[in-house]
């Protein structure tokens, strides 16, 4: 691993908030472990291994049912590790995938019996090179014929350049922790309301009320960063997703309890009805149903 990367916490804490039976964690990664799935040459950090063994422990100490793996940068288009976690989960996850352009329709079968249901595009520079739009839409064409969404991982200043690019994408499209605000502009400023503008014109697209730790001026409550979610939670309530983005890749600020991030979502979901939507009906009806 990279002589500054923060391994995950070791010993998260016992969340005070119980989660509704069958919740989903929407948001995680397997990090190879390397011996078994090495890390991509192209890759723009090398983190510390998180396994899948370790992500499904993690899920059973939260009081979570089922996990969402999204396959991160890390590991490129090579989806080995998450579709190896994926048919040991079984019914208990499902996956997003990085795919490659020239990736054939039997690849694609063979990921959608594993359980993968979504690809992920990274517009975010210190993570990948730029790809060309005309790739991304080619991949959008070819995954659209298994009913699959696309998610889209950007941060706050590059929304208003993508938006043409948002448009053409006749699929669901699932916005990574709530396309990075930076929450010193506040609820009402501009960037964040062009969002939530995003959201109310477009119903194809949600997003994942996800991160405080990435966004937060003030770990370990992260309470500057519960009116975006709570926002979002309450203005979209049946396309908002919550996620835990264990083992927090790229952390510079401090390591996150995981406990402590389910105990924010009693903040941001403050009613039973909210927090069954977003953690249990939400992503049932998008990655089981
Ligand atoms: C996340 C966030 C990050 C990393 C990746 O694909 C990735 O490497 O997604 C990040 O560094 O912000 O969603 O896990």
């Amino acid at each position: 691993m990279d002589a500054d990367y923060l391994p995950f916490h070791p010993n998260p804490s016992q969340p005070v908030f119980a989660a509704p039976g069958g919740a989903v964690d929407t948001h995680c990664h397997v990090f190879g472990p390397v011996d078994k799935f090495p890390y991509h040459p192209m890759r723009k950090y090398t983190p510390c291994d998180a396994s899948k063994d370790q992500l499904f422990a993690l899920r059973d100490h939260l009081g979570f049912a089922r996990n969402v793996i999204v396959q991160a940068s890390c590991h490129g288009t090579d989806n080995t590790a998450l579709l190896d976690a994926l048919r040991t989960a079984g019914n208990l996850a499902r996956g997003v995938a990085v795919v490659d352009p020239q990736i054939t329709d039997a690849e694609l079968a063979q990921m959608h019996a594993a359980g993968v249901r979504g690809v992920r595009f990274n517009f975010v520079k210190r993570l990948v090179d730029t790809t060309p739009k005309e790739v991304f839409l080619n991949i959008a064409t070819k995954i659209k014929k298994l009913g699959w969404h696309i998610v889209v991982y950007f941060e706050a200043p590059d929304l208003a350049g993508l938006i043409p690019f948002l448009k053409e994408l006749d699929t669901v499209i699932v916005v990574d922790h709530m396309g990075r605000p930076d929450v010193t502009k506040g609820v009402e400023g501009e960037d964040f309301q062009n969002f939530v503008n995003l959201l109310s014109e477009n119903s194809n697209i949600w997003t994942k009320v996800s991160c405080p730790e990435r966004l937060t001026q003030q770990a370990p409550d992260y309470n500057d960063v519960v009116p975006y979610m709570r926002t979002l939670v309450e203005q979209f309530p049946d396309r908002v997703l919550w996620g835990t983005d264990w083992p927090h890749p790229n952390m510079t600020s401090h390591v996150p309890d995981d406990g402590k991030l389910v105990d924010v979502i009693p903040k941001i979901a403050p009613t039973a009805e909210l927090q069954q939507a977003l953690l249990v009906d939400n992503p049932m009806r998008l990655y089981w149903s």
